[in-house]
């Protein structure tokens, strides 16, 4: 397979992958989980951050980034460039408010997005919330620009059920395809396995796959053969990269590269 950039013409055609690099736990995480805390504290700096990004970017290490609105600015200011390898996080919810019912404001609109590649968007299915993101997340397709893109993260998140069975996730999957987004993302399931189910159940919409809370490269390594075998579009990693020293995050970015581009 050959690695695509969201910039690119036929980004999320079969036969590519992408590795996405999403930066917006620092809103959902608290800033001191997501950077200062960690083995890379320099990226509760933006500007460290911004630069860090392009550089990834600019050594084609990843294909796009999710972002916040702050950031996405930032970094389109300073790197214009690269504004179309951008995703804008329309929408956060936050850990502040986790033992509260499962939501997402929202921090921007597609409008903001007009220069960049693409809108990110969360729905949580199973929440007391979904219909209100549902609702919202179509509005988005009706007015975003025709040239951005629309990835959608949908992350089952209620009481009384498992997020990352292959029935929730094959649910979540064929309820985000009906919405039509560019690309579909959703949590890697309990069971690797499980990846070719969620990829049918997508109905032909490219599925990446998230990288989920710091774990050793063997971990990765292993999601990456599950995913490039089953069928994903790709992965979708962000604290896996960015909360190890930068030479380890771009060792383990080799190794997932090559682990796609073999398959
Ligand atoms: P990670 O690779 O760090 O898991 O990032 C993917 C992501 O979807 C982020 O966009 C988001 O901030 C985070 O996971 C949410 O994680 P959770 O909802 O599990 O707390």
């Amino acid at each position: 397979m050959k690695h695509q950039r969201l910039s690119e013409e036929g980004f999320g055609e079969k036969g590519n992958y992408t590795i996405i690099l999403p930066i917006d736990q620092g809103v959902e995480h608290g800033p001191v989980d997501a950077f200062f805390a960690t083995a890379h504290p320099e990226m509760l700096d933006i500007d460290y951050q911004v630069d860090y990004i392009a550089e990834l970017l600019h050594e084609g290490l990843v294909g796009a980034t999710a972002l916040p609105k702050r950031t996405a600015n930032l970094l389109c200011k300073k790197y214009p460039h690269l504004s179309k390898d951008v995703i804008l996080k329309l929408n956060h919810g936050n850990n502040l408010n986790k033992d509260l019912e499962p939501s997402q404001a929202v921090y921007a609109s597609s409008r903001h997005a007009a220069n960049m590649g693409g809108v990110g968007f969360t729905i949580y299915p199973g929440s007391s919330k979904q219909d209100d993101m549902i609702n919202y997340f179509g509005k988005v397709q009706e007015h975003k620009p025709d040239n951005v893109k629309s990835i959608l993260w949908s992350y089952p998140r209620g009481l009384g059920y498992e997020e990352t069975t292959n029935k929730t996730l094959m649910h979540a999957a064929y309820m985000a395809a009906q919405l039509e987004p560019d690309v579909i993302k959703v949590k890697m399931p309990a069971n690797s396995m499980d990846v070719v189910n969620i990829v049918k159940a997508a109905c032909g919409i490219p599925v990446v796959f998230s990288g989920g809370e710091y774990t050793d490269s063997q971990h990765m390594r292993l999601y990456a053969e599950r995913i490039a075998e089953g069928g994903g579009y790709g992965m979708i990693v962000g604290r896996n990269i960015f909360q190890r020293k930068p030479d380890n995050a771009k060792n383990l970015l080799r190794d997932i590269h090559k682990i796609f581009r073999e398959s």
